[in-house]
């Protein structure tokens, strides 16, 4: 037997996309009832598409194998080629969507940066295009709740109420990326059915926070639904038995939402003990939810030596610029990692640059 002590684990705080099935949904997806989807006839994906709807409090639901296709299928459906998608300068569709509002819908993104992420109809309004037919048309508007890249931001559901109102009284409708919508409900202490009740169209994912390993979700009305199912198909997102992921996705549902509070005191936890190591820069009060994005150009290093030498030690995380870095938390991550992970990027930052 050997007597050395066992290696530390790796923590990974990359993403909330790398969480593993707990054993409830490998039960779950060993056990499920299926069928063929395309036919509609998988009774584990009916019943979680049912509860999607009846949670958000809309008359469908589809399921999609991932965020970027719901995404994809959602801003394909509102729009035709030549037409324009107004969103916030770092949004996920943006930056991270290999361009597919472009290269597959066919649309130009018209941009605006906003501080924190929060788009204001004060910065939609310049962008929408006149109704002259030499013109590009604006097709959609496209809100990140909560923003990714500004940080897990949280909309004041006041904010994106008015755009999605006044986004009406102009004809266009509104598109939600709720990938971590059930994070912004629970920073927020209001159901998700109550913060997205004015968008046309809402995508959230159930292999973020809520820890499902594959898929996410498009809710609306029964009429948007039928087309994005089409265009889901046109895609290449026709699953057959795909209740094996359904069931997953069923347990991520139900059970997850009620303990995303950890991942966010986690966070809070991990910025405050960020904010008091040199050569970190983060305000704490910023952190709401389970990401947090932090400056390290105070250390003199970037972000890219600074993951190398974590990384060395066991701890992951994302650089997101020259001197920024994102670490995301989830249930996979407990406050003994965190405080692991602190120690350890103390010591790095203590070290001479190389
Ligand atoms: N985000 C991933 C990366 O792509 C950056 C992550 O690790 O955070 N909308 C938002 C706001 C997202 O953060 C993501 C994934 C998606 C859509 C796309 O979801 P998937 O990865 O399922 O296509």
């Amino acid at each position: 037997m050997s007597t050395a002590a066992a290696p530390q684990s790796v923590i990974d705080l990359r993403s909330d996309t790398v969480t593993r099935p707990t054993p409830a949904m490998r039960r779950a997806m060993a056990e499920a009832e299926v069928g063929d989807d395309v036919y509609a006839e998988d009774p584990t994906v009916n019943r979680l598409q049912s509860r999607a709807a009846e949670i958000f409090g809309r008359e469908a639901a589809l399921f999609f194998p991932s965020g970027s296709m719901a995404n994809l299928t959602a801003i394909k459906t509102w729009t035709r080629p030549g037409m324009e998608v107004i969103c916030e300068a770092m949004a996920h569709i943006y930056l991270y969507e290999m361009a597919g509002v472009a290269a597959i819908a066919g649309c130009m993104p018209n941009t605006v940066p906003a501080p924190n992420g929060t788009l204001t109809w004060d910065l939609i309004e310049p962008l929408i295009r006149p109704h002259i037919y030499y013109r590009s048309q604006t097709a959609l508007i496209e809100l990140e709740n909560t923003h990714n890249m500004h940080g897990g931001t949280v909309y004041p559901p006041a904010i994106s109420d008015d755009i999605c109102e006044r986004a009406h009284a102009a004809g266009l409708p509104v598109h939600l990326d709720g990938a971590r919508i059930f994070n912004a409900s629970v920073a927020l202490g209001r159901s998700v059915a109550d913060i997205t009740a004015k968008f046309d169209s809402v995508m959230f994912c159930l292999s973020k926070g809520l820890g499902a390993p594959v898929g996410s979700m498009l809710v609306g009305s029964r009429d948007f639904i039928d087309k994005a199912r089409v265009t889901r198909k046109l895609l290449g997102g026709g699953m057959r038995q795909a209740g094996i992921l359904a069931a997953a996705g069923l347990i991520a549902l139900e059970e997850t939402p009620k303990i995303l509070h950890r991942d966010h005191e986690n966070a809070r936890h991990l910025a405050e003990g960020l904010a008091k190591i040199p050569g970190v820069s983060i305000d704490p009060a910023k952190v709401v939810t389970n990401i947090l994005i932090f400056d390290v150009n105070p250390s003199g290093r970037t972000a890219a030596e600074v993951y190398a030498e974590l990384a060395k030690r066991g701890v992951l995380c994302g650089p997101t610029g020259k001197s920024t870095i994102r670490m995301v938390t989830h249930y996979d991550v407990d406050r003994a990692s965190i405080d692991r992970a602190l120690a350890t990027i103390s010591t790095v930052l203590a070290a001479k640059p190389s």
